[in-house]
């Protein structure tokens, strides 16, 4: 009888250890398994953004969801939030790096605060145009840049597109240097772009996307500066009267993914996940410069005013942030700067 006890409870203990093992199993990386993942468990992403749901970043984070959830047969879910209902860029970009949350993209200006050779894109008047950006970002440099994101627990998957930025307030029309004086204006939060808004004379503050219209309602701030997308589907025209076309800046956005969140992945579902976040950003850049071409003329429309930068007034502006660029290639890196800088050469050539 002891005996038959004993056999039935090294039957119990093998049973039980190689259910333990199967789960470990289960949720490592997976090799071999299918993208649906066999362990028949469904993963959830919650992915944020700053922007609202009319925006074609959230039109990306759909197109985004849409793809994973196909190819996934389900197995990883996507959950889309817009608006800052998770937080602010930074807020959800602390919360990937906590895994707390999944999926983020950001600007890459408060990104430069994790990794700071991102300050690279806040270089003023760097890009010429959307298509020399797209070759640089998608090309070496850009996707070397995204792999030191790593280092911060944090998985860039995709540059997409913000925009070129352009300047809008409630005090004055804005056509050259000199019409910067005082005005305050609200940067993203990063040292570059506030030290750029100083050299141009005017007085810039840091704030959360967030925090913006109302701090413009309540004069907090005179002016900000965002894509002319963002300032129509966001209706920046309801408390801002002038706007002018300075593109000083051309923000990119980065698609990051929790570094914890990837590494439980499959090999098979990593790759799902970097192909959707590339072909979802394809569709948002398209949709994104569609949306830049037609606005501006809608915001007129919104009755505010709009001021033309000529060429003269533009090299001003240049050369007004030319000594903060100077100083900033070291803070940034110089090797990062002559790559981007060759990177640019090269695809306008
Ligand atoms: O979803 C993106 C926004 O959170 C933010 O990056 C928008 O350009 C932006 C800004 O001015 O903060």
């Amino acid at each position: 009888m002891k005996k038959l006890f004993g056999l039935l409870s090294m039957v119990l203990l093998i049973t039980v250890l190689a259910a333990c093992g199967n789960g470990g199993a289960e949720s490592s990386s997976g090799e071999g398994e299918s993208a649906s993942g066999d362990s028949g468990e469904t993963k959830t992403i919650k992915a944020g953004i700053g922007l609202n749901s009319d925006h074609p970043q959230y039109k990306g984070l759909l197109k985004f969801k849409e793809i994973v959830e196909e190819k996934t047969d389900g197995a990883i879910k996507v959950d889309t939030y817009h608006s800052g209902q998770l937080g602010d860029d930074r807020s959800m970009t602390e919360a990937l790096q906590l895994g707390t949350q999944e999926v983020v993209v950001p600007s890459t200006a408060p990104l430069a605060n994790f990794v700071p050779e991102f300050s690279v894109f806040d270089i003023p008047f760097l890009f010429p145009n959307e298509q020399v950006a797209d070759e640089v970002l998608d090309g070496e440099v850009g996707q070397e840049l995204l792999g030191k994101l790593e280092e911060q627990n944090l998985v860039g998957l995709a540059y997409w597109e913000n925009g070129f930025r352009d300047l809008t307030n409630s005090e004055r029309a804005v056509a050259s240097v000199d019409d910067f004086d005082g005005l305050k204006i609200r940067t993203m939060e990063n040292d570059l772009h506030l030290d750029a808004f100083k050299a141009l004379g005017a007085n810039p503050t840091p704030m959360a996307f967030t925090e913006l219209f109302t701090a413009m309602q309540q004069g907090t701030v005179d002016g900000q500066e965002n894509p002319y997308a963002t300032i129509y589907l966001q209706k920046f025209y309801e408390v801002q009267d002038h706007v002018s076309n300075t593109h000083h800046i051309y923000s990119p956005f980065v698609f990051l993914m929790s570094k914890s969140f990837y590494d439980g992945l499959t090999e098979d579902q990593q790759k799902i996940m970097k192909d959707a976040a590339v072909e979802a950003g394809k569709h948002e850049r398209k949709l994104n410069r569609e949306a830049n071409e037609k606005y501006l003329k809608q915001l007129q429309e919104e009755g505010m005013e709009y001021t033309e930068i000529s060429d003269e007034a533009r090299q001003e502006m240049v050369d007004a942030v030319a000594p903060v660029i100077e100083d900033y290639k070291s803070k940034i890196g110089e090797e990062t700067v002559d790559k981007v800088y060759k990177a640019i050469e090269e695809a306008q050539k």
